[in-house]
């Protein structure tokens, strides 16, 4: 398996809930480092922008109007499978459906307070890292 790196945010209803260190703890120790990060408080004209793929969706404008309510955690993981394996750690999209002891089934609200972000392939990882981190900012783990 490949060394990837992906893109996490910590959403705001988890930034909120005070458990950025607990969220952190697990990527820890499912070998992912975090090698770069940074608090933010997303424009909508950001979010919107982060999130374009799902513009005609009809939660588009919930989505954003929810990445905007607060700030938010956003990282570099990087480690071997990061990708798959940060979606494994995020448990499904909906709380209700995600399994146990994964990050959403353990403090998301529901499927639009749904506590982390995690990009879903190579190509959107690429593209997420680059939308919040210019290269001289990310630190490569090893
Ligand atoms: P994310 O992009 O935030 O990591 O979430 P995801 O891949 O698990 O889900 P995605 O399909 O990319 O959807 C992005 C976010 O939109 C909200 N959503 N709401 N009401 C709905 O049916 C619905 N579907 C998606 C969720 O907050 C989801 O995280
Ligand atoms: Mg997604």
């Amino acid at each position: 398996m490949a060394i990837e790196r992906t893109l996490s945010i910590i959403k705001p209803d988890a930034v909120a809930k005070n458990v950025i260190g607990k969220i952190y703890s697990r990527f820890e120790t499912n070998g992912l480092k975090v090698i770069a990060a940074k608090m933010a408080w997303l424009s909508a004209q950001e979010a919107g922008e982060f999130y374009a793929v799902h513009k005609a969706r009809p939660f588009y404008a919930d989505l954003v109007k929810f990445m905007t309510s607060g700030p938010v955690m956003i990282q570099v993981l990087e480690g071997e499978d990061a990708i798959a394996k940060n979606r494994d750690l995020m448990g499904a999209t909906d709380p209700k459906k995600a399994a146990p002891g994964t990050i959403r089934a353990d403090f998301a609200e529901s499927i639009d307070a749904n506590a982390v972000h995690g990009s879903d392939a190579p190509e959107t990882a690429q593209v997420e890292i680059a939308f919040f981190f210019p290269a001289m900012n990310v630190y490569s783990g090893r």
